[in-house]
């Protein structure tokens, strides 16, 4: 947890983005790691309606920003460089303000060079209090990152085309609150509260419970009304806070990730002797102001999320990911600067910032808008809007509930509706798999 202090009434932190070396096991050789404090993946906390002052250094040789993941700041504050603000350049500060206005489980991270920047840790937690309408028995952060860390200690390439152009390069040692096996003692007989954030720039995760029983209680850090935990599946930023009810004293349950074959423990709680006051079940969350889109006059437009245009990318859209042939085709291709996305075949553009692309669509203030995602690819894509907290009405090929979300997972050729009140600004709009931000599927939706 990074230092804070009141000044003038603000809650104030200092952040520098640098380099830090440490072994990430003990016995390894060191990596260096990115961070905004010394240690990894710091976690802050900080109550809803509490004015907000983050102060960012910036001792890296590049230049950096930082990206409120959810929280719904005014637009000069989103740290999109180029966009929203000035990049903050090596040597340079620039100074966050904001109240947040919703309580929950957020994120921050740079919103340049993602894939490097946020691959060598440049993230953390942001949870906003005041949701709760009486504690919880224990409060668990589970921040799910991979990391890409060779023998040597040093990272290895965290992009490459062949991930590029397809699913995401995947790291290589997992990790949960930056340690490789996550444990902890818990209360026994009570209700905790689970904040599962899925910051990997690549892993799309399928969360379950196993030994006790869990319920979702907000999704992106809204309350929905709860409802019992199968599994759910969390695509790169996206969170889901559970409510899960502790066993007896000396038994166990974990939370696990099921996407793959091969279970992956994200949390292993023990119940200890602590007994956790009596209550039949776990505190109500309080819901966030979100403004509720009116469906019955939202301005309809859709969005194809695909390959980027051209003989080359229509190719890429073709290939089979199942198919071994295809990484060494791929491989072979894509040898130089590039760009294999686009959003409604408009690819952003990968020259530095040059030329900065018209806005995908013009929106007006105040107004409700249907968004139609359509997925023309065989991969996942996690579509994040800025600034908004949307309504997600339906998905083509799952079933889900209606809830709120800032980022929604849309799986291969499925379509998505969302439904949101247009913020003034200009706001990024984009797939969270990082290499796939950076090698075209982004835009932005400019609303005045
Ligand atoms: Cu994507």
């Amino acid at each position: 947890m990074p230092a804070s202090r009141i000044e003038a009434g603000v809650r104030t932190f200092d952040f520098t983005a640098q380099e830090f070396s440490s072994p990430f096991v003990d016995g390894a050789r060191p990596t260096p790691f990115w961070s905004y404090v010394p240690g990894l993946l710091p976690l802050m906390r900080v109550r809803r309606g509490e004015p907000l002052r983050v102060r960012l250094g910036n001792r890296l040789s590049e230049h950096t920003s930082i990206h409120w993941h959810g929280i719904r700041v005014p637009n000069a504050m989103d740290g999109v460089p180029f966009i929203t603000q000035k990049p903050v350049y090596a040597g340079e500060t620039f100074t966050y303000e904001f109240t947040p206005p919703d309580a929950g489980t957020f994120f921050f991270h740079p919103h340049c060079n993602e894939a490097d920047q946020v691959g060598r840790g440049l993230a953390g937690l942001l949870i906003v209090t005041g949701d709760e309408t009486e504690p919880f028995d224990d409060d668990i952060p589970v921040v799910v990152k991979d990391w890409r860390i060779g023998d040597d200690g040093q990272f290895l390439p965290l992009y490459t085309p062949k991930g590029a152009s397809r699913a995401g390069t995947f790291g290589n040692i997992r990790s949960v609150n930056g340690v490789s096996q996550y444990r902890r003692n818990v209360p026994a007989q009570g209700h905790v509260r689970v904040r599962i954030a899925n910051i990997d720039p690549t892993r799309i995760i399928e969360v379950g419970v196993e030994g006790a029983s869990a319920q979702v209680i907000a999704i992106d850090g809204n309350a929905v009304e709860p409802f019992h935990l199968d599994s759910w599946r969390m695509g790169p930023a996206m969170r889901l806070d559970l409510a899960i009810a502790t066993p007896k004293p000396g038994e166990s349950l974990r939370v696990i990730d099921y996407a793959q074959a091969e279970l992956y423990t994200l949390a292993h709680l023990t119940a200890d002797d602590r007994i956790a006051p009596a209550r039949r079940n776990p505190p109500r969350l309080i819901p966030s102001p979100i403004p509720e889109p009116d469906l019955s006059t939202a301005i309809a437009q859709s969005f194809v999320f695909g390959a980027s245009s051209g003989p080359l990318g229509e190719y890429i859209e073709s290939l089979d990911p199942n198919d071994p042939l295809t990484a060494i085709i791929l491989d072979t291709l894509c040898a130089g600067p590039q760009t294999f996305w686009a959003i409604n075949r408009r690819s952003w553009p990968n020259d530095g910032h040059r030329n900065l692309p018209p806005p995908i669509a013009r929106l007006s203030a105040g107004k409700s808008y249907k968004f139609t995602l359509q997925n023309a690819t065989p991969h996942s894509h996690p579509i994040h809007l800025h600034g908004h907290t949307c309504k997600v009405l339906s998905a083509s090929k799952r079933t889900i509930p209606v809830h709120y979300a800032d980022t929604v997972l849309v799986t291969p050729k499925e379509r998505v509706e969302i439904a949101f009140v247009a913020a003034p600004g200009d706001w990024m709009f984009h797939c969270h798999i990082l290499e796939h931000i950076e090698t075209g599927m982004m835009g932005y939706i400019r609303v005045a």
